[in-house]
């Protein structure tokens, strides 16, 4: 069913949030980008933007930011996100609307997300006070050994539209605990988000007192920007989300002056259903991941391979739920599927859909929605079954658009599983224990996240979150992700009154 939706001003609203949140109007009218909401695909701001020469003065007072910041004891730069997770606790739903606006989520994934960015602030708060190193026993009597982990200097954060606002706190409140200060270049599809969290977190500041100034601060700008904070030898780690593309570009950039990075790029993560497995709960975890966010997440279920021995019984559940959801204007009723982000987004999974066809593919659903917007696309999203993995079942395509597979051999699956070029988020569906294992040894899944009985999409904070392969590797987020944002050196003291050396080396003067 799709919902009619009566007309929204999406313009007006955005600016009330704005005001509400506490930014200042001159930052978002009169400038030269653009905004626009995919909900109606109405402009609804033109940001002012900053020079490349801009940029670069940005970083140099991010560095200064940091040489204060990295002496101020870590807990106490947690009592900084601290007070950031409050903040945001009480712009939930003002932070969480205009997600919904600028990247078109529907209403509960939009609070999902700033719910995201709490949950990261309490567990960086935690962590400010286990920033520890080991101690390591010495071959050398009378001295210790004993790791310290030390502060990085300017973090730069690269985000993507689809999670505009999240992604940038997953690394900022471990950045800042770390006792780094951040640059931060938001998408161009999503600058508002962006210059919401940034006054959010000014308030965080202000109630905080004597931050140095500049310690996280925002770049509106378009690709050239970026460029500036990737190239910039005072930013010795950037974290980037997007596409393998902008990874290919900036993974070689930043090793060439040896600068970390922190990559997470495409996925192309699939679902394995397997004879034994619940039905009823692996049909509720794959349309939401596969549907949810209207298949714009990294960690959106792209393939599906079902056994054979369960196929007809799921597949044609599945493309009822496909048939009957729900897809319409997140900001006025209560569809399940929002739009896709603009027109290339909506060309890209019309080509995507054409191409499977011409691999042998049947296809359910994909076809524009229209909702009475000529520049918002809304789309049925797309159930396409294949004879096998091929074509553009093998590529990342951020568009709602699952493509189902039969499978009949446990190892074949396995491997046709891993035979694609990204290595994000992968899941199998189970009650058979020796498959669930297999799925998660080492023969298994190659992604950084492997799941059971649990779709690919909505992981939780406290895990590590990245990727292998052209996923680019990186992880942020939770466990040990940390460390990334901080060097280690490693210490050995002498307490004795002699020199022996290791490996037992004499060296007599
Ligand atoms: C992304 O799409 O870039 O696991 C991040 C998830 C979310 C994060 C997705 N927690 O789906």
């Amino acid at each position: 069913m799709n919902i009619a939706t009566k007309k929204v001003d999406v313009t007006k609203e955005a600016a009330a949030l704005l005001e509400k949140m506490g930014v200042a109007k001159e930052l978002y009218t009169g400038g030269d980008m653009p905004s626009y909401s995919p909900v109606t695909g109405e402009k609804i701001a033109a940001l002012k933007t900053v020079s490349a020469a801009e940029a670069a003065a940005k970083i140099d007072q991010a560095h200064e930011a940091f040489k204060a910041w990295r002496l101020v004891p870590a807990p106490k730069r947690g009592e900084l996100i601290r007070l950031l997770g409050e903040e945001l606790r009480a712009f939930k739903a003002d932070l969480g609307r205009l997600v919904s606006i600028e990247a078109g989520k529907i209403t509960s994934e939009g609070l999902g997300e700033v719910q995201e960015m709490i949950d990261i602030c309490d567990f960086a708060v935690g962590l400010s006070r286990q920033l520890y190193g080991l101690t390591i026993a010495t071959e050398r009597p009378g001295h210790r050994m004993m790791e310290t982990w030390h502060p990085l200097g300017v973090v730069g954060v690269i985000s993507a539209f689809n999670f505009p606002v999240a992604v940038w706190s997953w690394n900022t409140a471990l950045a800042l605990v770390c006792g780094n200060s951040v640059v931060w270049k938001p998408s161009e599809k999503t600058p508002l988000t962006a210059l919401a969290s940034q006054a959010i977190f000014e308030r965080a500041l202000a109630r905080f007192g004597d931050a140095p100034e500049g310690l996280s601060q925002v770049l509106i700008g378009d690709r050239t920007v970026g460029e500036v904070l990737v190239d910039n030898p005072k930013v010795p780690l950037v974290s980037a989300t997007g596409s393998t593309r902008m990874g290919r570009d900036v993974g070689p950039r930043l090793a060439k002056r040896f600068a970390r990075a922190i990559l997470e790029l495409g996925g192309n993560n699939a679902g394995i259903v397997c004879p034994s497995a619940d039905l009823d709960m692996a049909l509720r975890a794959i349309a939401f991941g596969a549907m949810g966010t209207a298949g714009q997440r990294c960690t959106t279920m792209r393939r599906l391979f079902v056994h054979e021995s369960v196929y007809d019984q799921l597949v044609p559940r599945l493309k009822k739920a496909y048939g009957s959801v729900s897809v319409g204007n997140p900001l006025e009723t209560t569809a399940l599927v929002g739009p896709l982000v603009d027109k290339a987004a909506f060309d890209g999974m019309q080509k995507a859909i054409a191409e499977a066809k011409s691999h042998g593919g049947t296809v359910t659903g994909g076809e524009r929605v229209e909702l009475g917007y000529d520049n918002g696309y809304y789309a049925k999203p797309a159930l396409v079954e294949m004879p096998k993995q091929a074509g553009p079942v093998l590529e990342e395509t951020f568009a709602p658009i699952l493509y189902v597979m039969k499978y009949s051999d446990f190892d074949a699956v396995v491997a046709d599983h891993n035979a694609v070029a990204a290595g994000l988020s992968s899941s199998i569906f189970t009650r058979d224990m020796q498959e669930s294992e297999r799925f998660l040894a080492v023969d298994g899944s190659d992604c950084g996240i492997a799941n059971v009985n649990i779709g690919t999409s909505g992981a939780e904070i406290g895990g590590a979150f990245g990727g292998e392969k052209e996923t680019g590797g990186g992880r942020e987020s939770g466990s040990d992700s940390w460390k990334a944002y901080m060097r280690r050196a490693t210490n050995t003291v002498n307490y004795s009154k002699a020199l022996p050396l290791a490996q037992g080396v004499s060296f007599d003067i």
